[in-house]
């Protein structure tokens, strides 16, 4: 029993908010990473709903905390707060097949820098539904520079098809390891002033046998 609560007491849980217009697919997304599966059909989120996927990286299990957030705006506005409250990383979505949903992304990221969500907060973009490739409005290579300019990483991704259901995972397991590269930086920050740099070598030796999706 000891043990068992011991590994419980140490999980460290990372909350990610999924951001963007109403009907990106930012459920279905969430959905698909957390349950596996493409919901038949959705409605709209109203204020938040949350999902969670435990993950192993490294060997440490972490507790993905996934917060599917709504995007219109009479479903959100009493939750705000709350989306960004101790935010660890922000997943923007887009519709590749709906251009307003890639240009009103600027005021998805107004919004979240007027939260005061600290620089260090990794933020992703994400653009879905790939699989209609008929009916794409937003070409890779103008969210690719969108992507550059705000420091982030671009995802293209579809919640639907089950051969892109590796992009997904890839979008959040990305997000926990760098999370989790960001603490072990904290934490050897931390070595380094209590000058301990002899650990500090071995623990970035033990860091490159890892295999990260990004
Ligand atoms: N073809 C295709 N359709 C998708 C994909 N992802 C979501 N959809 C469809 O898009 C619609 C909206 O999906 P949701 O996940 O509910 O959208 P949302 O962003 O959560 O919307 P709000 O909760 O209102 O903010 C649904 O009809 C989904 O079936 C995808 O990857 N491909
Ligand atoms: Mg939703």
């Amino acid at each position: 029993l000891d043990a068992s609560l011991d590994q419980y007491v140490q999980i460290r849980i990372f909350k990610i908010i999924v951001i963007g217009d109403s009907n990106v697919g930012k459920t279905c997304l969430t959905f698909r990473f957390c349950g596996g599966t493409f919901p038949d059909k959705t409605e709209a989120t109203i204020g938040v709903d949350f999902r969670e996927k435990t993950v192993e990286i490294e060997g440490e299990k972490i507790k993905v905390q996934v917060w599917d957030t709504a995007g219109q705006e009479r479903f959100r506005k009493s939750m705000v707060e709350h989306y960004y409250r101790n935010v660890h990383a922000v997943v923007f979505v887009y519709d590749v097949t709906k251009m307003t949903s890639f240009t009103n992304l600027k005021t998805w990221i107004e919004e979240c820098n007027g939260h005061a969500v600290p620089p260090l907060v990794p933020k992703v973009l994400v653009g879905n539904k790939c699989d209609l490739r008929e009916q794409i409005q937003v070409p890779s290579n103008v969210a690719l520079k969108f992507a550059d300019a705000h420091n982030m990483l671009l995802f293209e991704t579809s919640a639907k098809d089950p051969k892109e259901s590796q992009n997904v995972e890839s979008i959040f397991m990305c997000l926990a390891c760098r999370l989790k590269a960001q603490k072990s930086l904290l934490y050897r920050d931390m070595e380094r002033q209590q000058g301990r740099v002899q650990k500090l070598e071995l623990r970035q030796d033990d860091n490159s046998k890892n295999s990260c999706p990004c």
